[in-house]
């Protein structure tokens, strides 16, 4: 007999949103949380679907998000730069809320960027990333965390796992998309394989002394290691400076130093940068959308497959036979529930 029980997309949904209506999180931040945690749960990335609930909770309970924010529209006559102050709530209303603007200033711009203020954030970006493409744009999207990753020839916790994703639309078909931790892997991934009891892959991080470990226990309380060596640590560090100084919000470190603790959501800001590839290829020859599949092809074509192509499988068979959870993830939405 199966311990497992199948839930709709719909259904998962509702009860996230539940939990977090009971938790005391008004209406937008309850709904864009429950979309963006049953949208990693539904595309099989475990390391941000409703494993994430708990800490989004924890953070609410330390009082270090507002659970009843309204995020706010800032808006400059002219300027290709909208803001939004997400007033100290999460960042994922604060998206929903600058998106229409954004995508406006693009359309008429040919490319714009959407800064989100005073936000604590959680999720995968690759939803945020969808929803321009959504709209015929092109982007980038970026934020620290806090101080976790050490930088290349460091042995200490300096640089966020930073995530930092590309998206490009694509006629007919789901966009191209990649996302990743500028870290070897996400945190979130590192603290699956600690409750999992199971060794982490080698050169993910290193222990409290600097020496390489598998332990995942020693790599939480040492440092993770940037993909890449020292492109991977310039990555992260581009993105400290980007959506971190430049947008005047907190960095890697100066979040760590404010929440004391890597155990709640970090409390940063995020920047969004929109493209309009017709914009951007007026007057020149060929059409931009043709031209990339001619290069998906060729990539296809050798065998190798494109990013988020794994997700858009197990969205496919999410939304046709329903999201799949184990005992222990029921009996987990029940126990939030019932906080
Ligand atoms: P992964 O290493 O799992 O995946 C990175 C990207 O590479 C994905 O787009 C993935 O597509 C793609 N990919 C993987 N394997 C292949 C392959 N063989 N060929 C082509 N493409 C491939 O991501 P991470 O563990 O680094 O990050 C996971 C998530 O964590 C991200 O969504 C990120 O936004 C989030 N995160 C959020 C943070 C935050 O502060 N909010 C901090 C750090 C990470 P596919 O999914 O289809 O496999
Ligand atoms: O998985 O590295 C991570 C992470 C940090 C903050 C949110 N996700």
């Amino acid at each position: 007999m199966s311990d497992n029980t199948t839930l709709t997309v719909a259904a998962l949904q509702e009860r996230v949103d539940a939990i977090f209506r009971k938790a005391g999180l008004n209406e937008i931040q309850a709904g864009a949380l429950a979309r963006v945690i049953v949208a990693g749960e539904r595309d099989a990335c475990k390391s941000h679907g409703i494993y994430r609930i708990e800490g989004a909770l924890r953070t609410v309970k330390a009082g270090k998000v507002k659970p009843d924010a309204v995020p706010e529209l800032l808006l400059q006559e002219g300027s290709a730069i909208v803001k939004v102050n997400a007033k100290g709530g999460f960042a994922n209303p604060a998206f929903e809320l600058g998106l229409p603007a954004l995508v406006e200033r693009a359309g008429s711009c040919g490319l714009a960027a959407l800064v989100i203020n005073d936000c604590t954030h959680f999720s995968a970006l690759w939803s945020e990333a969808e929803g321009l493409t959504e709209q015929g744009l092109a982007g980038l999207v970026m934020c620290p965390s806090y101080a976790t990753v050490a930088p290349t020839g460091g042995n200490k916790p300096l640089l966020g796992t930073n995530p930092f994703a590309f998206a490009w639309p694509r006629v007919g078909q789901s966009p191209y998309v990649f996302d990743f931790a500028t870290s070897v892997a996400a945190r979130g991934e590192i603290e699956l394989h600690r409750r999992a009891g199971k060794p982490l892959p080698e050169g993910w991080a290193i222990d409290a002394d600097g020496n390489p470990t598998t332990d995942p226990e020693a790599a939480l309380a040492g440092a993770m290691l940037p993909f890449g060596g020292h492109k991977g640590s310039a990555i992260g560090t581009m993105i400290e400076l980007l959506a971190g100084i430049m947008i005047g919000d907190l960095t890697s470190p100066e979040v760590l130093d404010y929440l004391g603790t890597t155990t709640l959501a970090p409390f940063h800001g995020e920047l969004i940068i929109a493209f309009s590839p017709e914009a951007f290829a007026a007057g020149r020859p060929g059409n931009p959308f043709a031209r990339a599949e001619t290069l998906f092809e060729a990539i296809v074509g050798q065998g190798a497959r494109l990013p988020s192509q794994r997700r858009y499988v197990a969205r496919a068979k999410s939304e046709a036979d329903g999201i799949t959870l184990t005992d222990a993830e029921i009996k987990q939405l029940e126990r939030l529930f019932a906080l």
